[in-house]
């Protein structure tokens, strides 16, 4: 694969500080080596910008930086749609989860293929401008690229994802407003009770062997909090009960064997809260399973059956 790394610096996407040193973080945890090592070719690009927007009127006084967060949407939206054009695989090094934003519906914007979405995350995203209690724009993009109403002063985006074409898993965390759009909506989603009862290779397999049969391209947006606090705690929003170390390489290694993915955001990183960069390099080793790090070449499962 021809990968392109970028440093998307976000913070505006929530009140606590500390986002903007990711990308650096993964820098020093040596993510170009850990993929260059599997044989991929991995240029850096180096960190975005914000383009400079005026404040737009908002009627939910909660939401704050919102200029700043639509800029980093149109960076980052054209960044994605380049990369994807040129033919890479764009990894964006968050950055709070407001990139996605931007990344998702820029390499949405690059492809006639129907675009899938895996939104690995402890809380659903599935905010508006509205319906925000926090004012946090990082709780808002899953309803943003599905093109819903509430985005004022944001672009309009040009290819919303279908929500069939969405599954969210690792979810702990939803509020009352998330939670019955979320019922109304098709958007598939597994909260941790149906990963323990199921094993979450079951719920996976099922929405990647979807996304071969349409002939889709997959985005996979992985948010540190998805994982259990205890193995990644550096992230503002940790939520008690989260994916295991193991459970977090199952999927990202059922990801590599179905040689679906065209894109990924790596989220919500805070290396200000990390423990002697353990969860920027855990974070590391889990892009390296997503993109064919493995113990043994063993023959693998087919998707489609
Ligand atoms: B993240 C929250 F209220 N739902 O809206 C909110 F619980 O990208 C959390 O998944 C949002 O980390 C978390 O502020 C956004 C809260
Ligand atoms: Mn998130
Ligand atoms: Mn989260
Ligand atoms: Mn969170």
């Amino acid at each position: 694969m021809d990968i392109e790394l970028i440093g998307a610096p976000v913070d505006s996407g929530k009140k606590g500080k500390g986002c903007l040193m990711g990308p650096d973080a993964y820098r020093t945890a040596n993510l170009a080596r850990a993929l260059r090592r599997l044989g991929h070719s991995v240029t850096d690009v180096g960190n975005l910008t914000p383009d400079m927007v005026a404040d737009p009127d908002c009627a939910n006084p909660a939401v704050h930086s919102l200029a700043e967060t639509i800029g980093w949407t149109q960076s980052l939206h054209r960044a994605g749609r380049n990369a994807m054009q040129a033919g890479r695989l764009p990894i964006f090094l968050g950055g709070d989860h407001s990139l996605s934003l931007g990344s998702v519906t820029g390499v949405a914007a690059a492809t006639d293929k129907p675009q899938f979405v895996l939104w690995l995350d402890a809380h659903s995203d599935f905010h508006t401008l509205m319906t925000t209690e926090s004012g946090n724009l990082h709780g808002t993009p899953l309803a943003y690229i599905t093109g819903r109403d509430g985005f004022e002063g944001f672009p309009t985006v040009p290819n919303p994802v279908p929500e069939q074409n969405i599954c969210i898993i690792g979810l702990r965390s939803v509020d009352e407003a998330e939670r019955s759009m979320l019922e109304d909506s098709d958007i598939r989603y597994h909260d941790m009770r149906e990963i323990d009862e199921n094993g979450i290779s079951v719920l996976l397999r099922r929405f990647l062997s979807d996304v071969a049969d349409a002939g889709g391209n997959l985005h996979v947006s992985l948010d540190v909090d998805f994982l259990d606090p205890s193995a990644a705690p550096a992230v503002g929003t940790t939520v008690p009960g989260g994916a295991t170390v193991r459970e977090g390489h199952l999927c990202m290694e059922l990801i590599a064997d179905s040689g679906l993915m065209t894109s990924l955001d790596l989220v919500e990183l805070n290396p200000f809260l990390d423990e002697r960069g353990r969860t920027a390099q855990l974070m590391v080793d889990l892009a390296a399973s997503a993109l064919g790090r493995r113990v043994f070449d063993r023959p693998t499962r087919a998707y489609s059956s």
